[in-house]
């Protein structure tokens, strides 16, 4: 059964200091997945301490922050059918190194801390993280054109 559903991505700081914002919206747009919120921000200590609440406490939480804080980023909410999967499988694994040829992480680094995009893990993460950054007035319906087609 397929079911639509959103999922909140963040373009990471290296990515956008790389110029490499188009590429990476680019390949979620080409996989048919609509972007329904985006905006460019400076992530706060507090939102990335929200964002990033399951790792408090981890050897690699400080760095986290501290990346994830160091530049801008643009955050977006994709929408599509089984979103936060297929969202996933287009970056690829957490490791840049593990991940796939293809996919966003396994194109474009090494680094496992810059690892060019976050996107939540679950649909229940997704609606946390989603109001972290937006508000719902934020969120806007619309079809894709070629929405018969994907
Ligand atoms: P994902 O982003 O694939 O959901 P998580 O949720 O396990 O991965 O980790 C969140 C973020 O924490 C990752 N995107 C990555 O930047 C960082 N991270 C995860 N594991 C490590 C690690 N072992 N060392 C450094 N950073 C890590």
């Amino acid at each position: 059964m397929m079911a639509t559903e959103r999922t909140l991505i963040i373009v990471k700081p290296g990515a956008v200091k790389r110029g490499l914002i188009g590429e990476v919206l680019s390949r979620l747009e080409r996989k048919g997945l609509k972007i329904s919120g985006l905006k460019m921000l400076w992530i706060s200590r507090e939102e990335a301490e929200k964002l990033y609440s399951v790792h408090r406490g981890k050897p690699f939480y400080e760095e986290l922050i501290r990346y994830i804080t160091s530049a801008p980023v643009v955050v977006g909410v994709i929408e599509g059918d089984d979103a936060v999967k297929v969202v996933r499988r287009v970056i690829g694994s957490t490791d840049p190194k593990e991940a796939s040829p293809g996919t966003i992480r396994g194109d474009y680094g090494l680094s496992v801390t810059q690892n060019i995009i976050h996107a939540s893990d679950s649909k229940e993460n997704a609606e946390r993280e989603i109001a972290i950054f937006f508000r719902e007035g934020e969120i806007l319906e619309y079809s894709r054109a070629d929405e018969a087609w994907l």
